[in-house]
């Protein structure tokens, strides 16, 4: 019989890829862990607990904020904060960097960046939702982290990851070694590794992209619509096309049998909707860590300039010959 690998397993038996590591990244990821489990009991009893619904609040972007969203923003908090590993967290749901002053955080090296609960719109239908993260190491030396700390670019993050609890939850993340996902078998209380070592396929026949705004995409994006509708034998298109409203679950199914998801710029939202540094760059590390690619169109989406912690930016990112594909059709027009 074949022995089930816990992530906490898994973790420690990682560090050994880095060598003069002391731990602290292992239990950053194990904290993140803890606080997805609880998180995902919530969610699971979202419609018996009441707890679905508006907050009465909005976030920074003036968006309705659900109560999960805010549920799952403290507890991502708390478990940070409680860690000692950890001395900025920067959320997509908090206006400001939130800096951790506490005695066991005074040495504390690691940045976290969070979307809590992402594609939040889907909890009231009960379709899946999800975490996104990405960690980074502070530059700066002594004294308190600054935001010169958190804005780093796509290519300095050190881990990133994210949690979908869809028909089963999992956890998926990268150090930058490959991509690993583990399901949380409820029996046990334990995300166990199922998908080691993940790789997207170089080439998918699946597109994502919110289509309801067709006429208000770049005609390169139209373009290249088009082209996975018109048939084609030899490429196997038309391609099939699906959109959930939530990224991370949207990006699961490439990640796992190719794909390419797309939220390019619209008339609504001329720099994107989705933001770099809580969603795009760390989507980004994990496609491109299993094989894929990640642009805004034009370049990739990694080395991006970030200059605000809200920041926002188109986005193409899946299987590789697809997103440049994708490239390859909006160059037509620029
Ligand atoms: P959120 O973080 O506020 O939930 O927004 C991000 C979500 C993504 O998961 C999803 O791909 C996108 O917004 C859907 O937006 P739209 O409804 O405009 O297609
Ligand atoms: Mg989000």
């Amino acid at each position: 019989m074949k022995a089930v690998k816990t992530l906490g397993q898994f973790i420690i038996e990682k560090q050994a890829d880095f060598p003069y590591a002391k731990g602290e990244l292992s239990r950053l990821l194990r904290d993140i862990g803890i606080a997805a489990k609880i998180v995902n009991r919530e969610i699971n009893k979202a419609g018996l607990a009441d707890i679905i619904g508006e907050a009465g609040t909005t976030n920074i972007q003036g968006e309705g904020q659900k109560k999960l969203d805010v549920y799952a923003n403290e507890q991502f908090i708390a478990a940070l904060q409680s860690g000692g590993e950890c001395c900025i967290v920067v959320s997509e749901e908090n206006d400001e960097y939130i800096y951790i002053d506490s005695e066991i955080s005074k040495n504390a090296k690691y940045i976290v960046a969070i979307d809590p609960l992402d594609g939040s719109s889907n909890i009231d239908v009960n379709v899946g939702v999800g975490t996104i993260f990405s960690i980074f190491r502070r530059k700066s030396v002594g004294g308190k982290a600054t935001l010169e700390d958190v804005l780093q670019n796509g290519t300095e993050q050190i881990a990133a990851g994210y949690v979908i609890y869809g028909s089963s939850t999992m956890m998926v993340y990268t150090t930058g070694k490959g991509v690993n996902g583990f399901t949380l078998d409820p029996s046990i209380g334990e995300f166990c590794l199922s998908y080691p070592n993940m790789q997207i396929p170089a080439d998918g026949y699946i597109y994502s992209i919110n289509e309801g705004y067709y006429t208000h995409f770049p005609d390169g994006i139209k373009k290249y619509i088009k082209y996975c509708q018109v048939e084609d034998d030899k490429t196997r298109r038309p391609y099939t096309s699906r959109y959930t409203g939530s990224m991370v679950a949207d990006l699961h199914r490439s990640l796992i049998k190719g794909g390419i998801f797309m939220y390019p710029i619209t008339a609504q939202a001329p720099n994107g909707k989705l933001r770099l540094v809580y969603e795009c760059n760390p989507m980004a590390f994990i496609v491109e860590q299993a094989g894929g690619k990640a642009s805004n169109g034009y370049e990739r989406i990694l080395k991006l300039d970030v200059t605000e912690l809200h920041q926002r930016s188109a986005i193409m990112i899946g299987s590789t010959n697809m997103v440049e594909k994708a490239e390859e059709m909006l160059a037509c027009f620029s």
